[in-house]
């Protein structure tokens, strides 16, 4: 069954190569002119003092053993000091700059088509939905993956909170926007706010799911503190952190990373291991802190859940 050799994990500088290397002279280019500068992204680094988080009693919450894994869960100190959040740079040690982000007072705002529009505080938001534990696997696009404990609420619910309307046909999230606190902000070749979006047929699958916690705790601010999305059957970009806005709209929203690099990072990214990436072969994954390669799984492993989903899209490019 483990067929591994040590060749097959080491990974090709190919594989290695981070998300952004792909930016284009053109944005570098304009970044630049408009007086971005190539700023150090350890900038802003200080000392995690971690202050206590308000919802810290809530957890741990019961889990939903439905969701089972196939591989041992990620260690914990691994997870927290390995994130992608180009927000605190573009590199996988932002957890000391990401403790700059103050989570409190922090809002979600529900707009769009939708019935009931509101601002809505992270503390009563969390007292009005059904906590929960999920063990999912992620996935990144970068070709490494993880297994972890999220603690959260079905997405399914915060729409039916929202109530959206006939018109209604997919949600687009926005992560906070304040270059002051996240220097990866000042990088204006980026196209800052972090954007994602997602069809409501998705947005109300089973598996959908805005994670408050992780481990059995509050999310550590390097995860998407203090709501991040998770959707587990897709690469991990999808997995928008640090939520401020969900807008409800008839038109498909363009990502972040869609923005950038159409030709690399598409709507869909439905994560199967027969379709290579550019930059990434996608047939096999490293396991966080382990010097394991697995087999990548159509959907992540989650085919039975979400492939209901895809048919009848012959058209459109599902896998990138
Ligand atoms: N706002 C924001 N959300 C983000 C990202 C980001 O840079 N900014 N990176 C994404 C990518 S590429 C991945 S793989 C996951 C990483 O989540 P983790 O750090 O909790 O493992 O977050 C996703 N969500
Ligand atoms: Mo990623």
């Amino acid at each position: 069954m483990n067929i591994l050799t040590k060749r097959s994990w080491e990974l090709p500088e190919r594989e290695a190569t981070p998300e952004h290397v792909f930016l284009n002279r053109r944005q570098i280019l304009a970044g630049l002119a408009g007086g971005g500068a190539l700023l150090g992204s350890g900038l802003g680094m200080r000392p995690a003092f971690a202050e206590a988080d308000p919802s810290a009693g809530l957890y741990p919450v019961p889990r939903n053993s439905t969701f089972t894994l196939d591989r041992p869960v990620t260690d914990e100190d691994v997870a927290s000091k390995y994130n992608n959040f180009y927000e605190f740079g573009s590199h996988k040690q932002i957890w000391p700059a990401a403790q700059n982000l103050e989570i409190r007072p922090w809002t979600v705002m529900l707009d769009g088509l939708i019935d009931n529009s509101q601002t809505i505080d992270i503390d009563a938001l969390l007292a009005k939905m059904p906590l929960e534990e999920r063990l999912y696997r992620h996935r990144c696009v970068e070709a490494w993956s993880m297994a972890v404990p999220w603690s959260g609420f079905p997405l399914a619910e915060l729409v039916k909170l929202a109530g959206p309307q006939t018109g209604a046909k997919y949600l687009r999230f926005e992560t906070f926007l304040n270059p002051e606190v996240a220097s990866g902000q000042k990088q204006s070749w980026y196209p800052w706010p972090y954007v994602e979006g997602l069809t409501l047929a998705e947005a109300t699958n089973e598996l959908a799911f805005m994670a408050t916690g992780i481990y059995g705790k509050p999310l550590a601010k390097q995860f998407g503190a203090p709501i991040r999305l998770v959707t587990p059957w897709k690469y991990g970009f999808k997995c928008i952190k640090s939520v401020v806005r969900i807008s409800f709209t008839d038109k498909r929203p363009v990502s972040f990373w869609e923005e950038i690099q159409p030709k690399e990072y598409g709507f869909w990214a439905n994560v199967n291991p027969s379709v290579p990436h550019r930059r990434w072969p996608q047939a096999t994954e490293k396991l966080l802190g382990t010097d394991q390669r697995r087999n990548t799984l159509l959907y992540n492993g989650y085919e039975e859940q979400v492939a209901g989903l895809y048919k009848d899209m012959s058209g459109e490019l599902l896998f990138m």
